[in-house]
């Protein structure tokens, strides 16, 4: 029955074949100077029908190998199956000449297809884990297993969407009249600060309050509605914190203050408050997607969780690092929290960091976990059989 299961899962040959490249990554510069210089829909569409089916393979692997448990739950098959059909539409333009009349039109339309059929990925994902968890409860190694996968596969879908979004914003009717500076998705110019004190000064809690501007205006070549998407994140859960701590105080509410700085290799952005902090212990469980899905038995069926149960912070993180960068948190117990976003300051060194299908990505879901080899703080006499002394394997 195994061997049968494992034969079903790996019988499309295009995907062995796709999966077996590597993806390449772009940098921030790359896009940009494609874009600027009277950027050619042919070498993009050539560049996108191999390099599209060679992140879906890669990606379509790794969900392969994800524990039975988990792979069976209907929320999951059914992001496995939005993936197929995206695969083998893609596949129709392997042999479609640029030069024929119709190829770049309909390659942008199921472009669009595509990035629609995709927008809800998260949730159902997130769908999928409440539905293995109702049945099979929290544990810390498939917990740890998810963690790896979903970080992976988000990462995947991300660069996914920054791809084909470059495409048909550059080479479609959908161009953008408000930002006619902006390449693609791209803004050359985003003013950090701007961002942050435009975007923010509407949340109730911190208009009229400090949003530190910085004197002179930071610039960096980056994806606004990625800096928006982590700056709300952080903002919401500040002023979360804070309301919740100050509800019932005579003094108000302690501002949430952000600063911007520009170095030589990052540019940072913290987000500090006053809302009582967090204890270190449960800092982690913040970025843990299966410990942020709480199963919802208010759920109807068929319908999907929504934003705020908790894949804003993982999934902001991720944002960060897609472009090497990362969002720390450093929080004391009693006092607030400082959430840091750094993005490098440099385009031309923010190469997409992208998960690669290989030996080592296939050990990490095959391999047991093994004892751990830090001492447990329980008074318990350790499990015999885990002891070097008992027997040396
Ligand atoms: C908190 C918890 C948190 C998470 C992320 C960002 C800011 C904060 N503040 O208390």
């Amino acid at each position: 029955m195994r061997i049968f299961l494992s034969l079903l899962k790996n019988t499309n040959p295009k995907i062995e074949y796709y999966s077996r490249f590597s993806p390449s990554p772009l940098s921030i510069k790359q896009f940009l100077d494609f874009g600027r210089e009277n950027a050619c829909e042919k070498t993009s569409y050539m560049f996108l029908r191999k390099e599209l089916p060679v992140r879906l393979a890669n990606t379509m692997r790794e969900v392969n190998l994800l524990p039975d448990n988990l792979l069976s739950q209907p929320s999951i098959r059914l992001v496995q199956k939005w993936y197929m059909q995206s695969f083998v539409e893609l596949l129709d333009y392997e042999n479609r000449k640029p030069e024929d009349p119709h190829t770049l039109n309909d390659f942008l339309e199921i472009l669009i297809e595509i990035r629609n059929r995709h927008n809800d990925v998260v949730p159902t994902m997130a769908q999928g884990v409440i539905e293995y968890k109702e049945k099979f409860g929290f544990d810390p190694f498939s917990s740890s297993n998810i963690q790896y996968f979903l970080d992976r596969f988000y990462t995947n879908r991300i660069s996914f969407r920054m791809l084909i979004n470059q495409h048909t914003l550059l080479f479609g009717n959908d161009t953008n009249p408000a930002h006619p500076k902006h390449i693609g998705s791209i803004d050359p110019t985003c003013s950090v600060a701007e961002v942050v004190s435009g975007e923010f000064q509407n949340f109730p809690v911190i208009q009229g309050r400090k949003i530190k501007a910085p004197k002179k205006p930071i610039q960096v070549v980056y994806v606004p509605s990625h800096l928006f998407h982590m700056l709300f994140e952080l903002f919401k859960n500040s002023m979360r914190a804070t309301v919740e701590l100050h509800e019932n105080s005579a003094e108000g509410l302690p501002p949430v203050k952000a600063r911007v700085t520009l170095g030589k290799e990052d540019l940072s952005i913290k987000i500090s408050d006053r809302g009582g902090g967090v204890p270190l212990r449960k800092i982690d469980r913040l970025f843990n997607y299966m410990y942020s899905t709480a199963p919802t038995p208010s759920l109807e069926p068929g319908a999907v969780p929504l934003a705020g149960f908790g894949y804003g912070l993982p999934i902001s993180r991720l944002y960060a690092r897609y472009f090497q960068g990362d969002l720390k948190l450093y929080s004391m117990e009693g006092v607030g929290t400082d959430a840091v976003i750094y993005l490098k300051a440099l385009s031309s060194e923010s190469f997409e960091r992208l998960p690669v299908f290989n030996k080592s990505a296939w050990r990490h879901y095959k391999t047991s976990p093994e004892a751990d080899d830090w001492s447990n703080p329980s008074k318990e006499p350790r499990d015999a059989s885990k002891s070097i002394y008992k027997a040396n394997r």
